[in-house]
């Protein structure tokens, strides 16, 4: 079994993560059956495998049945002689290993993320069913087996570094189910359905993408292994951050031409997605993904941050002052009155909307390409995301209501407009109307371009999915 698990952590040799890891093992394949891709578990998917973290060895491409997908972990090289650069201990050598006075914080970073990552997969086990071409279904397959790797990665930290409660925690992330209302998943955006492809689209483009900022700020820590782990899981994240950026781009492109073709630019007639309804699920999903960074104001945060186990986006090259003991990061909060006033959060218990900060920019940058594609076609329509302080359930901002534009309003009217901002029941029922499957080699769905360029420089019209 133990040659089957790629890695570069020496497996072969390490016989109480081997026994570990035999137990869990057979659980992740039966979950993996269970609540993975429902319906295409035989197909053969050309897929890549990470096989070794050399440039060339990591990313080979196959036809593989998922089922047979090979998981591996694998970690960066160690850098030799590596510091301890922000925080408390600043200076002092990185840890190989669990220092007892964090092990609570780490356990509980490390089941966060990695509850994730079959949460995901679960979210997003129906989609195969409604595919709007072999291509896309394979990016989706190629997404679900990578956060399976995920949640090995995630596995393997526990199992190796937190010896019984660890093992204990591996098995419960197989237990948890996304959605369900006794055993949920931890946090709130990964019980969210995954309805439709526009969905998968906003999800990969920007559930993913927190996804990526959580990564890089764990990739600063103190503890080496996790450090390594993340740092990996980020090359994997590149793709997933694309699937969702360019399929959305890829949708709007498509409505626009359509936009073109109607005489009213009503694109129901043809059988597009409305930019507005577009929009409504960019409101959606970014929303749900900034709780994701916790709250604005945490004591959690500045714990992590002082103890070295969590740092900022790109710590070392963006910020100067790695203490971050003075100085405050000015937030306008609403009070009990319903008034926005300004606080003054210290910097330590301010680094999730540090982190957030990093994550809206990348965001602005994906809006600017999509509205390229909406003024060269030459329209005057544009998206937009809506303010940090809409529709937020974790956080300062939880306790109010606001519009897109971000003024403060009453509950009243937030439920009385919300149908102009949020997805209704209508535009679920009209975008899962259009999620007719394309099964057939080369061809598209009617409400999607097809993608510029193929995967690893197969055409756009490869056999990607072998039905
Ligand atoms: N939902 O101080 P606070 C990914 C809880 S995505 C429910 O505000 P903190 C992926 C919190 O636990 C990246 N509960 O927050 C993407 C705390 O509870 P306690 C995943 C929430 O602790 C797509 C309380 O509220 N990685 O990889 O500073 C596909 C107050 O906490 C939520 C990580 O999340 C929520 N949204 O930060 C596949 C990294 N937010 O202690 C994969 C690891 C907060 O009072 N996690 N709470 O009982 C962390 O670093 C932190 O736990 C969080 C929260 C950033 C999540
Ligand atoms: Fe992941
Ligand atoms: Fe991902």
């Amino acid at each position: 079994m133990f040659e089957k698990i790629p890695n570069n952590v020496n497996l072969s040799e390490n016989k109480r993560l081997q026994r570990a890891l035999e137990q869990w093992q057979p659980n992740f394949i039966r979950w993996w059956m269970e609540m993975g891709p429902e319906g295409f578990q035989q197909d053969e998917v050309y897929l890549r495998t990470a096989i070794s973290v050399d440039s060339n060895g990591w990313a080979q491409f196959d036809y593989v049945k998922m089922p047979d997908y090979r998981w591996g972990i694998f970690l960066v090289p160690a850098e030799p002689d590596r510091k301890i650069h922000f925080g408390d201990h600043i200076g002092e050598p990185v840890w190989n290993d669990v220092p007892g006075e964090f092990r609570k914080e780490l356990r509980r970073i490390i089941v966060t993320q990695g509850d994730t990552e079959p949460a995901s997969v679960e979210q997003q086990r129906l989609l195969g069913h409604t595919t709007p071409s072999l291509y896309d279904l394979r990016n989706l397959f190629q997404v679900n087996v990578e956060e399976g790797r995920h949640l090995w990665a995630m596995v393997y930290l526990l199992h190796q570094f937190f010896g019984r409660d660890g093992r204990e925690e591996a098995e419960d992330l197989l237990t948890r189910r996304s959605g369900h209302k006794d055993t949920p998943r931890i946090l709130e955006a990964f019980n969210k359905p995954v309805r439709d492809w526009l969905a998968f689209f906003a999800f990969t483009m920007f559930t993913d993408r927190d996804g990526k900022y959580q990564l890089a700020a764990l990739a600063e820590s103190a503890f080496d292994p996790l450090a390594r782990s993340t740092k990996f899981m980020l090359t994997e994240e590149a793709h997933h951050l694309f699937v969702g950026e360019t399929g959305i781009a890829r949708i709007v492109k498509r409505t626009a031409e359509l936009m073109k073709l109607s005489p009213n630019e009503d694109v129901t007639e043809l059988g597009g997605i409305p930019l507005d309804i577009i929009q409504k699920y960019i409101n959606e999903w970014f929303s749900a993904s900034l709780d994701l960074f916790g709250s604005e104001d945490s004591s959690n945060a500045a714990t992590f941050f002082g103890a070295g186990l969590k740092g900022r986006y790109r710590e070392a090259e963006r910020y100067s002052d790695h203490l971050a003991l003075e100085g405050s990061y000015k937030l306008e909060v609403p009070d009990e009155n319903g008034h926005l006033v300004e606080r003054s959060i210290p910097l330590r218990r301010a680094m999730n909307i540090q982190l957030q900060d990093a994550y809206i920019e990348d965001c602005e940058r994906a809006l600017r390409r999509w509205n390229e594609i909406l003024e060269k076609a030459g329209l005057s329509y544009r998206l937009k995301l809506p303010s940090q302080r809409f529709n937020r359930r974790i956080g300062v901002f939880s306790s109010h209501y606001f519009t897109p534009e971000g003024k403060i309003i009453s509950e009243s009217e937030f439920k009385s407009r919300s149908n102009q901002w949020l997805p209704t029941q209508e535009d679920y029922a009209y975008v899962s109307s259009l999620m007719t499957p394309v099964y057939e080699r080369g061809k598209i769905a009617n409400w999607i371009a097809p993608p510029t360029r193929g995967i690893n420089q197969k055409p756009i019209d490869f056999e990607y999915v072998r039905r």
